[in-house]
Order: structure tokens, then C-alpha cells, then sequence
């Protein structure tokens, strides 16, 4: 546990509730708190080296992202304003203001919710072994980062801590949560995808793919919730370097890849090492990366 962590959960009021890569989750006053830290994960390691003011960046992106969705699908926030939080919060503003989200308390639907344009990652894994990504049958000759004719819903089940989440077929998601909420669940997923793609193109930002997941008030209304369409939930590429055939690079992580994985760093990816610090200039680069991303798509600076 971060020192900002321990510092939270012992907060009276406050209960720590779980940990994700790199957020946090609690309970106070009947509501939740997510938290989003600095921390950046490459490689399925989280590493040593914060970037600076990476949770607010993805905190505000997230926040921004709601309201361009507002008319598509209800959302789980009640404020990011330190100002409303409640009481129990008021004299840890300076640990919380800009990387914190109050949310109302859903029941989830335990569905990873993923939309692909383009195909990379897992699915172009499946479509190169069977043709299909999560059964869905797609035309022959993609390769990697091609762009689908039609964004598909792949969704997945989230794996215990350290696996992967695995992909499943519709068949199975209608067995897991009934085919009605499958169905919205499905819709949805494209609807959001399909506002965010068009968005993001605008600014010069591919939005490959992305993972939603959705809770459900008591009345049974389907609600967005978490953290939407960062950086850590979504792959973001730069239209203007996008070329079928291999690896796009990533918006935000590349630097980081590319000095992990040269010959500066000194770690071998393959050798279960925990990687190395980052040097000084590919924290400040990556920063600057995430910055850009909120200015590109927001159209407003990052303070
Ligand atoms: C989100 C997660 C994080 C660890 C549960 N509005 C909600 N109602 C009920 N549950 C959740 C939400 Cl967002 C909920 N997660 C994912 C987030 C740290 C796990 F910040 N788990």
C-alpha cells in the first residue's frame, strides 16, 4: 500500500474497499470514492517511477468524456469538487482534489464491456488462430491494426488479481447476465464507441478500442460507471502515424516501451525481472504525452 493509500484508508469513515492497477476504491458515506494515483503500468509491471499528475490528467479526461455522453447513457458521478465530498473527506483535499470521483454505489454487471474499431491485442490474437475475435466472424487479410467495417462489442471476464481478463463470446455473456441486459449492455458499448471514435478522429486520435464497465441503480437503469475512454482503459493512437501491418505506437506509453525494451534500460522483458526506474526525461516526455491527449480531445489546457 502507497503512502497515499494508507493515508486514505485511515481516514475515519473512509473504508478501503480494492485496489486496481493503478486506482483505488473506497466506501464513505454510503458512496464510493475512486482515486486515481500517478502510477503508470508497461508490460503487466507497475513501475517504480509516478508520472506526474497522471491520475488528475485521466481523472479530468474521464470527467470530460461523461459530459460528451450525457444524452447517450446515464453515469455513476456524483463530483469530482473537493468542496461537495463528504465531511469525512474535507481536511485531505490536498490528497484527493483532481484525481478523486465521488460516485453513486451501483450494483455492477460483471461484464468487461469492450468496443474494437481496430484490430490489435487480443483480438487480432483470436482472429489469427480461428478468424473470429470473441466469435464474432470477421473477413479475411486484417492484420494488425486494421480498421474493422463496423465497431464489434468483444466482451471479457475479469480474471483474479495478476491474470488477464478472458475474452467470451455473446452466448456467454447472455448466460452470465440474461439476454436483455446483454442486449443494452452490447448496444450501449457500440453507441459510446461509435460517439467517442468520431470525437477523438476529429482531433487527430484514434480510439482503437476501449473497455466500459456498467452498474445498475436499484430500479434496474443501466449506468456508466468508472473511469471512460483514458488512456489506461482505451487504446489511443496517433492518426497520423497509423499504418496497418504492425504494432501502432501507443499515445501515451511509447516512450516508456521504447526505452524499457532498448538497450539504455539494461532489464530483459523475458527475464521476470521487475523492471528498472525510468530516467528523468521519459517521465517528463510521457507526462507531456498525457497532457497533449487531454488538450488534443478536450480542446482546453490541463491546470
Ligand atoms: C468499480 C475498481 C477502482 C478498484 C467496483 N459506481 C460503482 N458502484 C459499485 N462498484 C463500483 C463502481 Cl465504480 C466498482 N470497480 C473497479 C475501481 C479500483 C476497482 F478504482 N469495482
Amino acid at each position: 500500500m502507497s503512502a497515499a493509500t494508507a493515508a486514505i484508508a485511515d481516514i475515519p469513515g473512509v473504508r478501503h474497499l480494492g485496489s486496481g492497477k493503478v486506482r483505488e476504491l473506497y466506501e464513505v458515506d454510503g458512496k464510493l470514492l475512486l482515486v486515481a494515483s500517478d502510477r503508470i503500468s508497461a508490460y503487466d509491471y507497475v513501475l517504480e517511477s509516478p508520472i506526474p499528475d497522471k491520475g488528475k490528467i485521466l481523472t479530468q479526461l474521464s470527467l470530460w468524456w461523461f459530459g460528451q455522453l450525457t444524452d447517450l447513457v446515464p453515469n455513476h458521478l456524483v463530483t469530482t469538487d473537493p468542496a461537495m465530498f463528504p465531511v469525512e473527506l474535507r481536511d485531505h483535499k490536498d490528497l484527493l482534489s483532481g484525481r478523486s470521483m465521488l460516485c453513486e454505489r451501483l450494483s455492477m454487471i460483471e461484464i468487461e464491456c469492450v468496443a474494437r474499431g481496430y484490430l490489435t491485442g487480443s483480438g487480432l490474437s483470436e482472429y489469427d488462430e480461428r478468424g473470429t475475435a470473441c466469435g464474432i466472424a470477421l473477413p479475411p487479410g486484417l492484420v494488425d491494426g486494421s480498421r474493422l467495417a463496423e465497431p464489434i462489442f468483444t466482451p471479457a471476464a475479469k480474471a483474479a488479481v495478476g491474470e488477464h481478463d478472458e475474452n467470451i463470446d455473446f452466448a456467454e455473456t447472455v448466460r452470465r447476465v440474461g439476454s436483455d441486459l446483454a442486449n443494452e449492455i452490447r448496444e450501449l458499448t457500440i453507441a459510446i464507441y461509435r460517439r467517442a471514435h468520431e470525437i477523438a478522429a476529429g482531433r487527430g486520435i484514434i480510439l482503437a478500442d476501449t473497455k466500459f464497465e456498467f452498474g445498475q441503480r436499484a430500479d434496474g437503469t443501466v449506468v456508466l460507471a468508472d473511469e471512460v475512454l483514458t488512456p489506461d482503459s482505451s487504446r489511443f493512437w496517433p492518426a497520423d502515424l497509423w499504418e496497418p501491418g504492425h504494432p501502432q505506437p501507443s499515445y501515451d506509453k511509447q516512450y516508456v516501451r521504447d526505452w524499457l525494451t532498448g538497450p539504455e534500460s539494461g532489464w530483459d522483458r523475458k527475464s521476470g525481472e521487475f523492471p528498472p526506474p525510468l530516467p528523468e526525461d521519459v517521465v517528463e516526455r510521457t507526462r507531456a504525452r498525457y497532457v497533449e491527449a487531454y488538450e488534443k480531445l478536450t480542446g482546453s489546457k490541463f491546470e
